[in-house]
């Protein structure tokens, strides 16, 4: 009797912290800002497995504690064996495996594969749009914009401070991103964009920031002894602030006159002859 009350003593310490764990989720305040014009639908696919987890988590362990009560050991009650195999268990268990897998697997897929097509795999077209070719090296970001002609590697594109990201705000901004050696991965909690640079491989994504500000690059796939360094900066400017410092840097194209360039000169630095003409395999026109 005393094992039956101390399991059901941490059964209800568990759900108290499973209920804590997904109120932190649902009501956002574990969540990082949110600086993206999309990346609410990100978190409405995690508050959606939270709620759905947190509900079947409380079934289960409000059948288990029914159980454990109805079934107990006491006098003049005799435990009886059972293998489980009765058509109905079977029946039972089909049922409740289906109820998870279409109330969780199917909806989240549902879910993501609408944003993909509606949202992430959409990339946006026009002038407006402001392209940007990513090569993550060992232990750095190099950044390119393609500069007056528009046009990648050419003469005229502008290669930005080491690791020192600028966008505009309220404008799409589609990257496309492949590694100089070894895989690394965009991360920028803000955005909600976590995206892997494969080596061999050009890899794009887009996103608009709706607020200005300074944020973190992180590296997130762990590259080598200098990973934990691997991080740069993310400048959303005014549309006006980031056609002048574009401008400023087609004058001093790569003398990293910004104050939060990387002049750690260990990373070297990836030749100026990189980028790669603009893939437009991707469904983008
Ligand atoms: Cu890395």
């Amino acid at each position: 009797m005393l094992d039956c009350f101390k399991f059901l003593g941490f059964a209800v310490l568990l759900f108290l912290g499973a209920i804590s764990t997904a109120h932190a989720g649902i009501w956002g305040s574990s969540f990082p800002e949110d600086i993206s014009l999309h990346g609410h639908l990100i978190d409405d696919v995690i508050v959606y497995i939270d709620k759905v987890l947190v509900i079947f988590f409380g079934l289960v362990l409000a059948a288990i504690i029914y159980f454990i009560i109805r079934y107990r050991s006491r006098p003049g009650h005799q435990a009886v064996y059972e293998t489980g195999n009765k058509k109905v268990y079977v029946i039972a268990t089909i049922l409740l495996g289906m109820t998870v897998f279409f109330s969780i697997d199917a909806v989240i897929e549902h879910m993501s594969f609408r944003d993909l097509k509606e949202v992430f795999w959409n990339f946006p077209q026009g002038k407006d749009v402001v392209k940007i070719e990513l090569m993550p090296q060992q232990f750095a970001w190099n950044i390119r914009y393609a500069g007056p002609d528009g046009e990648f590697a050419t003469s005229d594109d502008i290669i930005a401070p080491l690791s020192q990201m600028h966008v505009p705000i309220d404008t799409p901004v589609i990257v496309q991103m492949s590694p100089l050696d070894v895989v690394h991965a965009f991360y920028v909690p803000q955005l909600r964009i976590k995206q892997d640079a494969v080596p061999g491989k050009v890899t794009t994504f887009w996103f608009q920031a709706i607020k200005t500000g300074k944020y973190e690059i992180a590296c997130s796939a762990l590259c080598g002894n200098g990973h934990y360094k691997m991080r740069g900066n993310l400048t959303v400017m005014s549309k006006a602030d980031f056609d002048a410092w574009l401008n400023e840097q087609t004058a001093q194209a790569t003398s990293a006159d910004d104050p939060w360039a990387d002049t750690d000169s260990s990373t070297g630095g990836a030749s100026k002859d990189w980028g790669w003409k603009w893939q437009s395999r991707v469904k983008e026109n």
